[in-house]
């Protein structure tokens, strides 16, 4: 007999959102996540994540952040927690450069409110930034950034609350239809479970768990990094410093956050989407001398007070498909499964609108919210170009 209505693999960022909004609605729900509570041995820890809404990615990403920005909201009040900090964002880079042309092509198309920034506005407004003369900047007062270790532990509790069934420590080995289809078979380390339906958000494990879908995903190890500024974090601090996605000459994105409670004298920067090929069983999570060497220098022109004093770094993962976007579908052999996936190192923002959207497509089958970008059938070939590691 089913014992539950859905059974949600991997309750990280999105199968966390996706067992609170299921709960929600009154199905009984089976969690199962193969490390403990808000865990940081996948993709959504390191204490911040960028949240915008003039998204260079995609113009079809913006419905989707409107809609994240108000379960965003809903979630800080239903679970008391302080989950969101606006501190206006930069997306720099020169004019034509992917990261401000297409953030601007986003903002004009869906009417979102930004201001472009020169050179030298730049420097005035926001003196820590010392763009070249050449380099312009689109500034969004909305975006900010969200704590991901936080976000997962409210999903998780107001889904516990709701009745969920969640189980740590579990890891799933494999997953099938029943005979019959009627539901899914779903096998741990500790036992078989048995539901009518399966919500597969594996995270850095999609290769494993979902190779039927035959995405050529890419698993990268991705480096965090937190400074103490030369001079203090004042000048660092919200108000003063915005988050920012910074892209050079080169297509090198670099991205930060303004200093924040629970950081301490540290403040966040990483180079986004530039990150060796990995294994999420055997990552490497020390952070090497020439790493740091490596970002220090490419942030010395550009936030010159920033790399001071390195304190520490944490490595983390990205699963990457080769056009950088999601996969979140029904599964295309599997109508007992829904699977989201491929998040590409951009998908934390999102993690409370893709909760909702599993919920419709796990329950109804469908969803009023635009996915078709995110279809595992669309054109995919090769695999990302990341660096192998050594
Ligand atoms: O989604 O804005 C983002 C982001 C920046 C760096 C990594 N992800």
């Amino acid at each position: 007999a089913t014992s539950y209505d859905v059974a949600v693999i991997g309750l990280g960022g999105m199968g966390s959102a996706a067992a609170r909004h299921l709960a929600a609605r009154g199905r009984r729900v089976l969690g199962l996540e193969r490390f403990g509570p808000a865990h940081d041995r996948g993709s959504s820890h390191g204490g911040s994540r960028i949240i915008r809404q003039a998204y260079f990615e995609h113009p079809d990403y913006v419905p989707l952040l409107l809609r994240s920005y108000e379960l965003w909201e809903e979630l800080c009040r239903d679970s008391g927690a302080d989950l969101m900090t606006t501190t206006g964002g930069l997306m720099l880079g020169r004019p034509e450069s992917r990261t401000v042309a297409g953030s601007r092509e986003s903002a004009e198309k869906w009417g979102l409110p930004y201001e472009m920034l020169d050179a030298g506005d730049i420097r005035r407004r926001f003196p820590t930034f010392a763009p070249a003369d050449d380099e312009v900047a689109l500034y969004e007062a909305r975006a900010g950034f969200v704590r991901p270790e936080a976000t997962v532990d409210a999903h998780l509790r107001l889904a516990a609350r709701d009745g969920a069934d969640l189980r740590f420590g579990e890891p799933v080995l494999s997953w099938a239809p029943l005979p019959g289809g009627e539901g899914v078979r779903v096998v741990t380390g500790a036992g078989t479970y048995t539901a009518g339906h399966a919500v597969v958000c594996p995270g850095a494990w999609a290769p494993e768990l979902l190779a039927g879908l035959g995405v050529p995903f890419t698993v990268e190890r991705q480096v965090q990094y937190w400074f103490a500024p030369r001079g203090g974090t004042a000048p660092f601090r919200p108000g003063r410093h915005p988050v920012y996605v910074w892209e050079d000459a080169g297509g090198t994105q670099v991205y930060g956050f303004p200093a924040y409670e629970g950081e301490g004298d540290g403040v966040k920067t990483a180079f986004f989407r530039r990150g060796t090929a990995a294994s999420p069983d055997s990552l490497d999570r020390e952070v090497h001398p020439g790493e740091i060497a490596d970002i220090a220098a490419h942030l010395a022109a550009r936030v010159p007070d920033l790399p001071g004093r390195f304190l520490r770094g944490a490595a983390c993962m990205y699963t990457t498909t080769p056009d950088e976007h999601f996969v979140i579908a029904a599964h295309p052999g599997h109508p007992q499964a829904t699977v989201a996936c491929g998040f590409s190192g951009h998908g934390f923002k999102f993690t409370p609108v893709v909760g909702e959207i599993l919920a419709d497509l796990a329950t109804t089958g469908a969803t009023r919210h635009p996915i078709g970008l995110f279809d595992p059938r669309r054109a995919l070939t090769g695999g990302a170009a990341v660096c192998s590691p050594d």
